[in-house]
C-alpha cells in the first residue's frame, strides 16, 4: 500500500467512527410542541418514543391551572385557529367510542391519552407507554390540552372543555 492510499483509508476509518458515534448519539423521537390558544398560557413538550410494548409518551406541561386537564391526539395537524378547533376532533381512526386509555382498542380513541394532573404550581408531566398506538402513524397529528378534566366517559370527547394548547407532532429536529 501507497503512502497516499494509507493516508485515505485512515480518512475513511475516521469518518466511519464519527457516523457511528453521531449514530449512537441519535436518539429518535417525535415531538410537540405545545403553544396557548387565545387567552390562555400553558405550554409546554410532549415527545413520542417508539418502544418494543408501542410508543411512550412523555409530556411536561406548565402554565395550567391546578387539577386534571384532558389530553388527546387529535386529528389534524392544524393548531392555526386561536381556539385550535382547526385540529378536528380526537384521533379516532377505528371509530370507536372515547373512553379511557387504558380501554381496549374498541372502547377508546386511539388518540385518548386520559388527562394531565397539574400541581398547585400549574406543572404536570405525564410518562405512559401506550400499547395501542403505532409510531409510524403519529406524524402530522396534533395534541391538545383542555381545560377542564377528561370524565374517560362522555361522548365524543369527555367533557373536557375548551381547547388551551395545541402542538404539532413532528419529527425531531
Ligand atoms: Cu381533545
Amino acid at each position: 500500500m501507497s503512502r497516499r492510499q494509507g493516508r485515505c483509508f485512515t480518512a475513511l476509518f475516521l469518518i466511519a467512527g464519527a457516523a457511528i458515534l453521531a449514530g449512537c448519539n441519535a436518539e429518535e423521537y417525535l415531538t410537540a410542541s405545545l403553544e396557548p390558544t387565545q387567552g390562555n398560557s400553558a405550554t409546554g413538550e410532549v415527545r413520542f418514543y417508539r418502544v418494543d410494548t408501542g410508543v411512550r409518551v412523555v409530556a411536561s406541561v406548565s402554565g395550567l391551572t391546578p387539577g386534571k386537564h384532558g389530553f388527546h391526539l387529535h386529528e389534524k395537524g392544524d393548531c392555526s385557529a386561536p381556539d385550535a378547533m382547526s385540529a378536528g376532533g380526537h384521533y379516532n381512526p377505528l371509530g370507536a367510542p372515547h373512553g379511557s386509555p387504558d380501554a381496549s382498542r374498541a372502547a377508546r380513541h386511539l388518540g385518548d391519552l386520559g388527562n394531565l394532573n397539574a400541581d398547585a404550581s400549574g406543572k404536570a408531566s405525564y410518562d405512559r407507554v401506550d400499547s395501542l398506538l403505532a409510531y409510524a402513524d403519529l406524524t402530522g397529528l396534533s395534541v391538545l390540552v383542555h381545560g377542564k378534566e377528561d370524565d374517560l366517559t362522555s361522548q365524543p370527547a369527555g367533557n373536557a372543555g375548551p381547547r388551551i394548547a395545541c402542538g404539532v407532532v413532528k419529527a425531531r429536529e
